[in-house]
């Protein structure tokens, strides 16, 4: 009897062991770690070479990931890039090592802030054709993204292309 008990003990402190694992694949529910709300871009005119992404990427899980790539069919390369104010001289720049989203907290790619570049476009992203974006992350899958395509909002508009890179 006292080795069947020892086996019985041995067994609850491997399912006790094991439980934790289970709960971290798990953790996120049925979203996965990463969530991706409201990814969107906008029109480019002919000829124009870049084109932008913006979304709101939130991070269920319990440690810190990086976006560190994108990838779409549309254009040749994508960039991470932060608008800041450089005096009064906005400009952007590549946001270098990646865009951290810290553990359970959401980052937004918005329009003056962070952004998603589309470099070398092949042809001009147009309203009604969705722009299918695959993000990489460090410390997650990757996550495929289409950007929905909405026309530029009036007197906020920015012409990206004359901004200094
Ligand atoms: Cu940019």
């Amino acid at each position: 009897m006292k080795r069947l008990n020892s086996l019985a003990c041995a067994f609850a402190l491997a399912c006790a062991a094991l439980a934790p694992i289970a709960f971290a694949a798990d953790h996120g529910g049925e979203q996965g770690p990463v969530g991706i709300a409201d990814p969107w871009t906008r029109p480019t005119p002919p000829g124009t070479p870049m084109g932008v992404g913006y979304m709101e990427i939130s991070n269920h899980t319990d440690e810190e990931i990086r976006l560190v790539g994108a990838e779409t069919p549309k254009a040749g390369h994508v960039s991470i890039h932060e608008t800041v104010m450089d005096g009064d001289i906005m400009r952007m720049q590549s946001v270098k090592g990646g865009l951290a989203i810290p553990a359970g907290e959401t980052v937004k790619l918005e329009p003056m802030s962070y952004h998603l570049m589309l470099e070398q476009l092949k042809s001009p992203i147009t309203e009604g054709e969705p722009v299918p974006v695959t993000l990489e992350f460090e410390g997650a899958d990757s996550v495929d993204v289409e950007l929905r395509v909405q026309s530029m909002d009036g007197s906020k508009q920015m012409d990206h292309s004359s901004m200094e890179h």
